[in-house]
Protein backbone atom coordinates (compact mmCIF):
# COMPACT_ATOMS: atom_id res chain seq x y z
CA UNK A 1 0.00 0.00 0.00
CA UNK A 2 0.95 3.33 -0.80
CA UNK A 3 1.43 5.47 2.11
CA UNK A 4 0.07 9.13 3.05
CA UNK A 5 0.55 11.23 5.90
CA UNK A 6 0.19 14.69 7.14
CA UNK A 7 2.44 16.50 9.31
CA UNK A 8 0.71 16.42 12.87
CA UNK A 9 1.09 17.09 16.15
CA UNK A 10 1.73 14.79 18.07
CA UNK A 11 2.29 12.01 15.36
CA UNK A 12 2.21 11.48 11.30
CA UNK A 13 -1.43 11.58 10.84
CA UNK A 14 -3.24 9.39 10.09
CA UNK A 15 -1.91 6.29 12.13
CA UNK A 16 -1.47 3.80 9.12
CA UNK A 17 -0.99 6.52 6.37
CA UNK A 18 -3.88 4.96 4.65
CA UNK A 19 -5.28 8.49 3.49
CA UNK A 20 -7.75 8.46 0.32
CA UNK A 21 -10.44 10.25 -0.42
CA UNK A 22 -12.94 6.53 0.00
CA UNK A 23 -11.59 6.54 3.25
CA UNK A 24 -11.18 9.89 4.90
CA UNK A 25 -14.14 12.51 5.22
CA UNK A 26 -14.03 16.35 6.28
CA UNK A 27 -16.32 17.71 8.69
CA UNK A 28 -17.13 21.30 9.13
CA UNK A 29 -18.81 21.68 12.57
CA UNK A 30 -21.25 24.41 12.75
CA UNK A 31 -20.27 27.15 10.73
CA UNK A 32 -23.57 29.09 11.42
CA UNK A 33 -24.47 32.71 11.46
CA UNK A 34 -25.29 32.30 15.10
CA UNK A 35 -21.73 31.29 15.79
CA UNK A 36 -19.63 33.75 13.71
CA UNK A 37 -22.50 36.23 12.26
CA UNK A 38 -23.48 40.01 13.41
CA UNK A 39 -25.94 39.75 15.70
CA UNK A 40 -25.31 36.09 16.10
CA UNK A 41 -25.45 33.70 19.19
CA UNK A 42 -22.11 34.21 19.92
CA UNK A 43 -22.02 38.09 18.55
CA UNK A 44 -25.34 38.78 21.15
CA UNK A 45 -23.01 37.19 23.90
CA UNK A 46 -20.94 39.64 23.87
CA UNK A 47 -17.74 37.87 22.23
CA UNK A 48 -16.12 38.57 19.77
CA UNK A 49 -16.36 37.13 16.18
CA UNK A 50 -13.62 38.05 14.38
CA UNK A 51 -12.38 34.73 16.50
CA UNK A 52 -14.70 32.63 15.42
CA UNK A 53 -15.04 33.96 11.89
CA UNK A 54 -11.10 33.37 11.47
CA UNK A 55 -11.22 30.27 10.33
CA UNK A 56 -13.21 31.06 7.01
CA UNK A 57 -10.72 31.68 4.77
CA UNK A 58 -8.27 28.81 5.56
CA UNK A 59 -11.49 26.77 5.51
CA UNK A 60 -12.41 27.83 2.01
CA UNK A 61 -9.10 27.03 0.69
CA UNK A 62 -8.89 23.64 2.05
CA UNK A 63 -12.55 22.76 1.30
CA UNK A 64 -11.76 23.76 -2.30
CA UNK A 65 -8.42 21.31 -2.65
CA UNK A 66 -10.21 18.45 -0.64
CA UNK A 67 -13.31 18.90 -3.37
CA UNK A 68 -10.99 18.48 -6.23
CA UNK A 69 -9.02 16.12 -5.21
CA UNK A 70 -12.55 14.12 -4.68
CA UNK A 71 -12.61 14.07 -0.95
CA UNK A 72 -16.10 14.16 0.91
CA UNK A 73 -17.15 17.19 2.48
CA UNK A 74 -20.01 17.02 5.70
CA UNK A 75 -21.73 19.62 7.12
CA UNK A 76 -23.14 20.04 10.61
CA UNK A 77 -25.12 22.92 12.32
CA UNK A 78 -26.08 22.78 15.68
CA UNK A 79 -30.15 24.27 15.91
CA UNK A 80 -33.39 22.99 17.83
CA UNK A 81 -36.88 21.95 16.69
CA UNK A 82 -39.32 25.15 16.19
CA UNK A 83 -41.48 23.88 19.18
CA UNK A 84 -37.86 23.06 21.13
CA UNK A 85 -39.22 19.55 21.98
CA UNK A 86 -35.51 18.60 21.56
CA UNK A 87 -34.13 21.88 23.67
CA UNK A 88 -33.13 20.59 27.32
CA UNK A 89 -34.54 23.11 30.14
CA UNK A 90 -31.19 23.25 31.37
CA UNK A 91 -29.56 24.02 28.02
CA UNK A 92 -32.00 26.39 27.87
CA UNK A 93 -31.36 28.26 31.19
CA UNK A 94 -27.66 28.28 30.91
CA UNK A 95 -27.96 30.06 27.81
CA UNK A 96 -29.73 33.12 29.16
CA UNK A 97 -27.04 33.59 31.85
CA UNK A 98 -25.03 35.59 29.59
CA UNK A 99 -25.43 38.74 27.04
CA UNK A 100 -27.87 40.83 26.33
CA UNK A 101 -31.46 41.12 28.15
CA UNK A 102 -31.28 37.17 29.22
CA UNK A 103 -32.25 36.62 25.85
CA UNK A 104 -30.94 32.27 25.16
CA UNK A 105 -31.46 29.91 22.85
CA UNK A 106 -34.91 29.62 21.50
CA UNK A 107 -35.65 33.77 21.85
CA UNK A 108 -35.85 36.11 19.27
CA UNK A 109 -32.81 38.01 18.60
CA UNK A 110 -31.84 40.02 15.44
CA UNK A 111 -31.04 37.02 13.13
CA UNK A 112 -34.26 34.93 14.35
CA UNK A 113 -34.91 32.79 16.82
CA UNK A 114 -31.17 31.50 18.75
CA UNK A 115 -30.25 28.04 17.84
CA UNK A 116 -33.86 27.15 16.14
CA UNK A 117 -33.78 25.51 12.76
CA UNK A 118 -35.10 27.18 9.95
CA UNK A 119 -34.27 30.56 11.28
CA UNK A 120 -31.59 32.96 9.46
CA UNK A 121 -29.05 32.92 12.62
CA UNK A 122 -28.84 29.20 12.45
CA UNK A 123 -27.86 28.67 8.16
CA UNK A 124 -24.17 27.76 7.70
CA UNK A 125 -22.53 31.18 6.44
CA UNK A 126 -22.91 31.44 2.76
CA UNK A 127 -19.27 31.70 2.40
CA UNK A 128 -19.41 28.38 3.35
CA UNK A 129 -22.12 27.00 1.86
CA UNK A 130 -22.68 22.91 0.94
CA UNK A 131 -22.47 22.18 -2.23
CA UNK A 132 -25.81 20.15 -3.67
CA UNK A 133 -25.54 16.14 -2.43
CA UNK A 134 -23.15 17.57 0.39
CA UNK A 135 -24.51 15.50 3.58
CA UNK A 136 -25.65 17.82 6.62
CA UNK A 137 -26.37 16.49 9.55
CA UNK A 138 -28.58 18.73 12.24
CA UNK A 139 -27.67 17.87 15.66
CA UNK A 140 -29.15 19.05 18.92
CA UNK A 141 -26.52 18.73 21.16
CA UNK A 142 -23.14 19.75 20.95
CA UNK A 143 -21.60 16.45 19.91
CA UNK A 144 -22.31 15.65 16.23
CA UNK A 145 -22.86 12.10 17.11
CA UNK A 146 -25.82 12.22 19.79
CA UNK A 147 -29.25 11.64 18.66
CA UNK A 148 -27.65 12.02 14.69
CA UNK A 149 -27.53 9.22 12.13
CA UNK A 150 -24.18 10.53 11.40
CA UNK A 151 -21.84 7.38 12.20
CA UNK A 152 -24.42 5.45 9.94
CA UNK A 153 -23.43 8.07 7.34
CA UNK A 154 -19.99 7.41 7.63
CA UNK A 155 -19.77 3.68 7.98
CA UNK A 156 -22.02 3.41 5.02
CA UNK A 157 -19.37 5.30 3.32
CA UNK A 158 -16.49 3.29 4.62
CA UNK A 159 -15.20 6.75 6.41
CA UNK A 160 -11.61 5.53 8.60
CA UNK A 161 -10.44 9.06 8.77
CA UNK A 162 -11.75 12.45 9.62
CA UNK A 163 -10.60 16.04 9.37
CA UNK A 164 -12.43 18.21 11.74
CA UNK A 165 -12.86 21.67 11.45
CA UNK A 166 -15.29 24.81 12.30
CA UNK A 167 -16.75 26.07 15.31
CA UNK A 168 -16.09 26.11 18.57
CA UNK A 169 -12.94 24.23 19.04
CA UNK A 170 -13.46 23.72 22.94
CA UNK A 171 -16.80 22.76 22.55
CA UNK A 172 -18.83 21.50 19.58
CA UNK A 173 -15.76 20.57 17.72
CA UNK A 174 -13.72 18.97 20.79
CA UNK A 175 -16.76 16.87 21.42
CA UNK A 176 -17.33 15.70 18.02
CA UNK A 177 -13.51 14.40 17.93
CA UNK A 178 -13.70 12.84 21.17
CA UNK A 179 -17.30 10.88 20.36
CA UNK A 180 -15.60 9.63 16.70
CA UNK A 181 -12.27 8.87 18.57
CA UNK A 182 -14.57 6.48 21.08
CA UNK A 183 -15.96 5.04 17.74
CA UNK A 184 -12.74 4.15 16.65
CA UNK A 185 -12.61 6.77 13.43
CA UNK A 186 -8.86 8.36 13.36
CA UNK A 187 -8.93 12.10 13.73
CA UNK A 188 -7.17 15.17 12.95
CA UNK A 189 -8.04 18.55 14.21
CA UNK A 190 -7.23 21.44 11.86
CA UNK A 191 -5.92 24.08 13.62
CA UNK A 192 -6.35 26.78 11.57
CA UNK A 193 -10.05 25.88 10.26
CA UNK A 194 -11.12 26.06 14.16
CA UNK A 195 -11.58 28.77 16.76
CA UNK A 196 -12.93 29.18 19.74
CA UNK A 197 -14.73 31.89 21.70
CA UNK A 198 -11.30 32.49 23.96
CA UNK A 199 -7.60 31.90 22.13
CA UNK A 200 -6.36 30.20 25.14
CA UNK A 201 -9.27 28.13 25.14
CA UNK A 202 -8.84 26.83 21.45
CA UNK A 203 -4.71 26.82 22.19
CA UNK A 204 -5.56 24.47 25.35
CA UNK A 205 -8.30 22.29 23.20
CA UNK A 206 -5.16 21.92 20.95
CA UNK A 207 -2.48 20.45 24.02
CA UNK A 208 -5.23 18.17 25.05
CA UNK A 209 -5.60 16.40 21.79
CA UNK A 210 -1.41 15.72 21.69
CA UNK A 211 -1.31 14.65 25.63
CA UNK A 212 -0.77 10.50 25.70
CA UNK A 213 1.06 10.58 22.44
CA UNK A 214 -2.48 11.21 20.65
CA UNK A 215 -5.13 10.18 23.01
CA UNK A 216 -7.74 11.63 21.04
CA UNK A 217 -6.08 11.59 17.99
CA UNK A 218 -3.73 14.71 16.27
CA UNK A 219 -3.78 18.50 15.25
CA UNK A 220 -2.37 20.46 12.33
CA UNK A 221 -2.46 23.36 10.39
CA UNK A 222 -4.50 22.91 6.80
CA UNK A 223 -1.26 23.57 4.66
CA UNK A 224 -0.03 20.17 6.40
CA UNK A 225 -3.17 18.53 4.91
CA UNK A 226 -2.52 20.82 1.47
CA UNK A 227 0.82 19.83 1.60
CA UNK A 228 0.34 15.99 1.69
CA UNK A 229 -2.23 16.29 -1.17
CA UNK A 230 0.08 17.46 -3.40
CA UNK A 231 3.00 15.32 -2.59
CA UNK A 232 0.79 12.33 -3.59
CA UNK A 233 -2.13 11.91 -1.56
CA UNK A 234 -3.98 9.47 -2.85
CA UNK A 235 -6.75 10.54 -5.84
C1 LIG B 1 -21.32 26.17 21.27
C2 LIG B 1 -20.52 25.11 19.27
N1 LIG B 1 -20.13 26.67 21.56
N2 LIG B 1 -20.83 24.94 17.99
N3 LIG B 1 -21.52 25.47 20.13
O1 LIG B 1 -22.26 26.38 22.02
O2 LIG B 1 -19.39 24.97 19.68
Amino acid sequence: MKTTHVRAQPYAWPWNGDLRPANTALLVIDMQTDFCGRGGYVDSMGYDIALTRAPIAPLQRLMAALREAGYPVLHTREGHRPDLSDLPANKRWRSRQIGTAGIGIGDPGPCGRILVRGEPGWEIIPELAPLPGEVVVDKPGKGAFCATDLELVLRTRGIDNLLLAGITTDVCVHTTMREANDRGFECLLLSDCSAATDRGNHEAALKMIAMQGGVFGAHAPSGAVLEALASGGQQ
